[in-house]
C-alpha cells in the first residue's frame, strides 16, 4: 500500500492532484487511516505491533506526501515567474524620437553664449502700444517704419510688435543701471519673399553702463561670431540709421568666404535714455538686433526662408 501511494505522490503533477492522493490514503475514510478499523479484530498480543506498522506507514506516506509537495509548489513558483520574466537582452522596437527645432537650438545657443557673457534673459509682451514699439524708441510720428503698411496694428494705439526693441524701454523702465540683458521673441511684420517672413524671430541685446564705447559693441558682436560661426568668423560694422542708436549700423558676418547682413546695432540714442528716466551723461550703452531664422541661415546654409515654417519633416529633420 506504501508503495502505490508513493508512486502515485510521485506520478501527481500539481498541487491539486497531490491533494486529492492525500485525501486517497490519509483522509478519515483513507486507504492507510481505515487500516486501523482492522485492529478490534486482531489479539491482544498483535494490536500494538499491528498498530505499529500502521502508523509507521501512515508517518511514511505523510513525509513522502510533504516533499513532493514542497517540491511541486517550487516548480509552481518557477513556472509562474517564468512567465513574467523579461529578457533585458532583446532590442527594443524603435520609436521615432523627435527634437527641438532648429531655431529653438539657434536660440538656446545665444542665450547659452550671452549668459555666459553675465546677459540676463527677459521678456516682453507680443502685443505692444505703439509709445513702447515706437516714441519712447525715438520713432516719431512720421517715421515711414510706422505705416499701416509694414506693421499690425489692432487700434492706432496698439499692435503686434515689429522688433524686440520695446522690451528694451520695459527693462530699463523698470530697472536701474548698470544692466545687460537679452530678449529673444517673435515679432511681426508685412514682409513675405525668400528671405522675409512675416512672423520672425529676433533677439535683442541691450548693454548700458558708465564709458561703454563702440570697442565694446565690437568686441561683444566678435565673440558672439566666434562662438556661433567659429573662430575664423569676422565681423564688419557698416554705418547705418537706426532713430533709437547713435551712431547705428548694420552688421554683416563673414563666413564661408561670404559677407552676410545679420543685425541691425548702435550705441544707444541719448533720447531713448531720456525717455525711460536716464541720464544720458552719466550712461551709455550699445543694443542690437538679431534675426535669428538669418543666422541660422548663414549657418546651415538654408536659402528659403520660408522653410522655417512648414514644419515639413524632411527639412526639420536635417538639423
Ligand atoms: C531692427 O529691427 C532693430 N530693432 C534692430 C536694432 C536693435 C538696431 C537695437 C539697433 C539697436 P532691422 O529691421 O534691421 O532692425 O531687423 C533686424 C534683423 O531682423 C535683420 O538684420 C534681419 O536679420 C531680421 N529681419 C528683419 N526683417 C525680417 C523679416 N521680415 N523676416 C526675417 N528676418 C527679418
Amino acid at each position: 500500500l506504501v508503495d502505490t501511494a508513493k508512486k502515485e505522490i510521485d506520478n501527481a503533477e500539481d498541487l491539486q492532484q497531490l491533494n486529492l492522493i492525500r485525501v486517497k490514503y490519509l483522509g478519515k475514510k483513507g486507504l492507510i487511516t481505515s487500516q486501523m478499523k482492522k485492529l478490534k479484530d486482531l489479539s491482544q498480543q498483535e494490536r500494538p505491533k499491528f498498530g505499529a506498522v500502521v502508523n509507521k506507514a501512515k508517518s511514511e506516506v505523510e513525509d513522502y506526501l510533504n516533499n513532493r509537495m514542497n517540491e511541486l509548489y517550487r516548480i509552481e513558483k518557477q513556472k509562474k515567474y517564468e512567465k513574467l520574466r523579461v529578457d533585458v537582452t532583446l532590442s527594443g522596437a524603435r520609436k521615432d524620437r523627435g527634437h527641438l527645432h532648429i531655431l529653438t537650438k539657434i536660440q538656446k545657443e545665444l542665450e547659452d553664449i550671452f549668459i555666459s557673457m553675465g546677459f540676463e534673459v527677459v521678456e516682453g509682451p507680443e502685443v505692444e502700444d505703439t509709445w513702447h514699439n515706437f516714441d519712447a524708441l525715438n520713432t516719431p510720428e512720421w517715421h515711414p517704419a510706422r505705416d499701416v503698411q509694414d506693421s499690425f496694428y489692432f487700434t492706432d494705439k496698439i499692435l503686434l510688435r515689429t522688433h524686440t526693441s520695446p522690451v528694451q524701454v520695459r527693462t530699463m523702465l523698470e530697472r536701474k543701471p548698470p544692466l545687460a540683458i537679452i530678449s529673444p521673441g517673435r515679432v511681426f511684420r508685412r514682409d513675405y519673399d525668400s528671405t522675409h517672413l512675416p512672423m520672425f524671430t529676433q533677439m535683442e541685446v541691450l548693454y548700458v553702463d558708465k564709458n561703454v564705447t563702440v570697442k565694446h559693441l565690437k568686441y561683444t558682436l566678435e565673440e558672439m561670431a566666434r562662438k556661433v560661426f567659429g573662430d575664423s568668423a569676422k565681423v564688419r560694422l557698416k554705418p547705418s540709421f537706426f532713430p533709437f542708436t547713435e551712431p547705428s549700423y548694420e552688421v554683416d558676418i563673414l563666413f564661408n568666404g561670404k559677407w552676410l547682413e545679420i543685425l541691425g546695432a548702435g550705441m544707444v540714442d541719448p533720447n531713448v535714455f531720456k525717455n525711460v528716466g536716464y541720464d544720458p551723461n552719466e550712461w551709455s550703452g550699445f543694443a542690437f538686433g538679431l534675426g535669428l531664422e538669418r543666422i541660422a541661415m548663414v549657418k546651415y546654409g538654408i536659402r528659403d526662408i520660408r522653410d522655417f515654417i512648414k514644419n515639413d519633416v524632411r527639412f526639420l529633420e536635417n538639423y
